[in-house]
């Protein structure tokens, strides 16, 4: 559970304090958390100096030491000594850090190992004034650990490389595998070709600062889209493979995903990586292991008939060779049980590539959630562990940081915590602002691969509660606060992060859903207000706040339309799991009390009386409550989620409102038999019924032919004599007034979702039925401070004003309305005013 991240912010410290003399400083935690770690009594001054033994240690590390220590070239400061190749365990990485009276000690299994060692130091003085007395033993659990720049979309630039790199070293990762899509050298066409000059100098340049930190730069080629499988193209490969090379790389991957065709056979895939490893790897001796990605990269694109694909892979290719695998689908959870089945197949623990946070396929969405969903009980299943991450690289580190936690320490790895500890690494500047960003800004939406996140978490069960005690007609003081206070947080968040961040690249990449996050927090402080003063029987300042809500819920529609244009998911989406639902639901709620008395129209239901309004029309138990989701242009069945049965000669559709027509209808009924069981129709009279014409497919489909249709009934029939199941995913109709001067269609519905407009060209008109003749009503405007004449007309047609002015919420009294069938709506304003409702008080 995740529950009071903020809060915990700050305890982690107490908590340690106690265990530690008041005296002693407490050493800052260390990322990623080191396997063993004993802090005792005694501290050294930060003063102190240390000698190092002239060629113990590279320039480059006494350099970096030096940022933190105080290095002296004589005898009498205490030793700084670096044992390198004498740690016992033998992994990359691998060190032992001791610091005590007697000086520094650094038992290392390699260079890496002195360079992580140094990094632990680094991170225990940083803005301490003593150096602590510790002992740390520590060591990787994955060998390979990082990230792969595999996704489709703009590649990373420059400078956003050179960062990560500088981020992986601070993080003790290794890997770097460079494969963007996007890249023609990387991949069809020119996979065979040199790198022009200006992109030969940049590889060079990353290979260079991958060194200093101790990360393999990994070029992936992706030649799978048009190979032949011929000697012209092996030697293609490995010449290509030899100019890299020659520009610094020593470390190489061969992708083969995402393709169709020849490409895809696994016993030519394996005899080509053989070939690399023989001619290639084996003689150079400074190439780190081959990682290839096969076609059949999950466990739900594979062939699962023993003898295939991933066995002919397991069979073939050499040992040595790493095979990398996303899991039981391309954007998955990373399980035990998943890795042991192609384990078994591909006879090799398998190089995981983790599709997240990786957004591609949801481009108006950030993942800036906790990495959850990895098995901390997989690590002897896994030879590698790289992240996919975001075409956005500084706000990718969120996730990359939990990835560090996780492959170097899997049994402690807890990924809230590594989330909470996150956003004090980034940004230590706003590390509150950040995280509530962060904590609504998680889930990619419904996606093509089913891939959900969760988000919102600590204020979830607010809005549950608050909705709930507003739906049972009560409001719950204590939700309302804490939930106000949250979107306040969020103004305050999208004001402090550009302001207070120095990460100017990771504000510049978050900056469309900063701009949106702001207006969901001004639209969430409306929401709430407006409940406020509901519940305090102030109206007309709640009738001001719903008008304010609505405004910014319009701003951020815009600003969907407006910004990050991509062509395959434009717009910029927050908090679209709860905290936006949320704040439509508590207008939609109060706007149906605040209208309520007009019928029933909001709630569905069939027909209920001659009320002129538009309903749903079935006679199937399941569907009779169904929700209806009615707009100006609209008229939509609420989906449902479970199956739905219809009996034989059941049916559901819509009874539209006598002053609407319908444009068009579609539908889907998720069935695909459907054309042999159900038809469409549409009657005036709910008695004499004619077929209508659709195009459908799979139960999926539309009537776009109702231009001289004018019938108020549309609906769907089982026309067979057999039960029928199908799921209501949506039947919607787009409709049209049919006499645009008579407004009473979006005014007298008991529904806020739905206005009728007026302005000096198109003066408004609503006929009022009987029983709004008899009653005090209440007029909900928005007039953005012009007049407006509401007006009656006697018998000879001369106009009685019932009142004049620029208020938003007028009441009429009863008295004023004796005798009046209709009300008229003047106005100078040339911009469109809206009558929303017209209600009895
Ligand atoms: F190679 C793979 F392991 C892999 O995941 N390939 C791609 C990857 O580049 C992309 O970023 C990722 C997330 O969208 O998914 C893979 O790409 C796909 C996946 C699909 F399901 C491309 C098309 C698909 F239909």
């Amino acid at each position: 559970m995740m529950l009071n991240f903020k809060r915990r912010l700050i305890p982690i410290f107490l908590c340690v304090l106690t265990k530690v003399s008041i005296a002693q400083e407490v050493p800052p935690a260390v990322y990623p958390k080191p396997h063993q770690l004993q802090v005792e009594q005694g501290a050294i001054p930060r003063g102190e100096a240390f000698y190092v033994k002239p060629g113990s240690v590279n320039p480059e590390l006494q350099e970096l030491l030096a940022t933190v220590l105080k290095l002296d070239g004589t005898k009498k400061a205490l030793p700084l000594k670096v044992l390198k190749g004498k740690s016992a365990d033998r992994r990359s990485g691998a060190y032992q850090l001791i610091i005590n009276k007697e000086g520094i000690k650094i038992i290392a299994a390699d260079d890496r190992a002195v360079f992580y060692a140094a990094q632990t130091l680094i991170q225990l003085v940083k803005g301490k004034s003593t150096l602590p007395v510790v002992s740390v033993t520590d060591y990787p659990d994955v060998p390979f650990r990082g990230t792969v720049e595999g996704f489709y979309g703009d590649p990373w630039t420059q400078e956003d490389r050179i960062a990560q790199l500088r981020f992986y070293g601070q993080l003790k990762l290794n890997t770097y595998i460079y494969g963007p899509k996007d890249d023609p050298y990387h991949s069809s066409p020119n996979w065979r070709l040199h790198y022009p000059e200006k992109e030969e100098a940049e590889i060079k340049q990353l290979v260079q600062e991958a060194k200093k930190n101790y990360v393999d730069f990994v070029w992936a080629i992706h030649p799978g889209k048009d190979i032949k499988w011929n000697l012209e193209d092996s030697t293609a490969v490995l010449k290509k493979f030899e100019m890299m090379y020659g520009l610094g790389v020593r470390s190489f991957a061969v992708f083969f995903d995402d393709i169709s065709g020849v490409g895809t056979d696994a016993a030519k895939q394996a005899g080509l990586l053989n070939y690399i490893q023989y001619e290639f790897v084996n003689k150079k001796k400074d190439v780190t292991p081959l990682i290839m990605c096969p076609t059949e990269y999950n466990k739900g694109w594979s062939n699962p008939k023993p003898g295939t694909y991933l066995d002919i892979l397991g069979e073939k290719l050499d040992p040595a060779i790493h095979i990398m695998w996303t899991g039981n689908t391309v954007v998955a959870d990373i399980t035990k049980e998943g890795l042991e089945w192609v384990n078994k197949r591909i006879r090799r623990p398998a190089f995981v590539w983790w599709n997240f946070p990786v957004s591609d396929y949801v481009r108006d969405h950030l993942l800036m959630g906790p990495s959850y969903g990895i098995d901390t009980d997989a690590q002897k299943e896994m030879s590698g562990f790289v992240s996919n991450p975001m075409d956005k690289a500084e706000p990718s580190k969120t996730a990359i940081f939990g990835v560090a936690l996780y492959t170097w320490n899997m049994k402690s790895y807890q990924p809230e915590e590594a989330w909470v500890a996150s956003h004090r690494y980034i940004m230590p500047e706003a590390a509150e602002a950040f995280q509530l960003f962060n904590a609504h800004n998680s889930d990619p939406g419904p996606n093509g691969h089913r891939y959900r996140r969760t988000e919102s978490v600590e204020m979830q069960p607010y809005t549950l509660a608050f909705l709930k005690s507003l739906n049972e007609g009560a409001y719950s003081i204590a939700d309302a606060g804490r939930l106000k206070a949250e979107f306040q947080g969020m103004i305050a968040a999208a004001t402090e992060i550009p302001l207070k961040s120095q990460n100017k690249r990771l504000v510049e990449q978050i900056k469309p859903w900063l701009i949106q996050f702001y207006q969901l927090g001004k639209a969430g402080v409306a929401v709430m207000e407006l409940a406020e003063n509901w519940n305090k029987k102030s109206y007309t300042s709640a009738w001001a706040q719903y008008l304010i809500t609505e405004g910014y819920l319009e701003k951020m529609a815009e600003l969907d339309q407006k910004m990050n244009l991509n062509p395959y998911q434009p717009g910029v989406k927050t908090g679209s799991l709860v905290m936006t639902p949320f704040v439509k639901a508590v207008l939609l709620a109060i706007g149906q009390q605040m209208a309520a008395g007009n019928g029933a129209a909001v709630a569905g239901g069939t027909l209920t009386g001659d009320k002129d309004q538009t309903t749903l029309f079935t006679n199937n138990a399941k569907l009779k409550s169904q929700p209806l989701q009615i707009g100006n242009q609209s008229v939509a069945i609420s989906p449902a989620l479970e199956t739905i049965a219809l009996q034989p000669g059941d049916y559901f559709g819509l009874r539209l409102h006598s002053n609407l027509k319908a444009n068009s209808l579609s539908f889907n009924l998720e069935s695909p038999t459907l054309a042999n069981w159900g038809s469409f129709e549409s009657s005036a009279d709910a008695v004499n019924w004619k077929p209508l014409a659709v195009e459908e497919k799979k139960g999926k489909g539309m009537a776009s032919q109702l231009e001289g249709n004018h019938d108020a009934y549309i609906r769907f029939r089982n026309k067979s004599d057999q039960t029928q199941h199908f799921y209501l995913r949506s039947f919607k109709m787009e409709v049209k007034t049919k006499n645009e001067t008579d407004n009473g269609v979006f005014v007298l519905d008991g529904n806020l979702a739905t206005y009728s407009t007026f302005s000096i060209n198109e003066p408004g008109l609503v006929h009022l039925p009987k029983d709004f003749q008899q009653t005090d009503l209440r007029l909900l405007l928005r007039l953005k401070g012009e007049t407006v004449t509401v007006f009656s007309k006697d018998k000879k047609g001369k106009e009685v004003i019932l009142y004049e002015g620029a208020a938003d919420d007028i009441k009429i009294e009863k008295s004023a309305l004796k005798k009046i069938d209709t009300l008229y709506f003047k106005t100078n304003a040339i911009e469109q005013l809206r009558i929303y409702e017209i209600a009895k008080y």
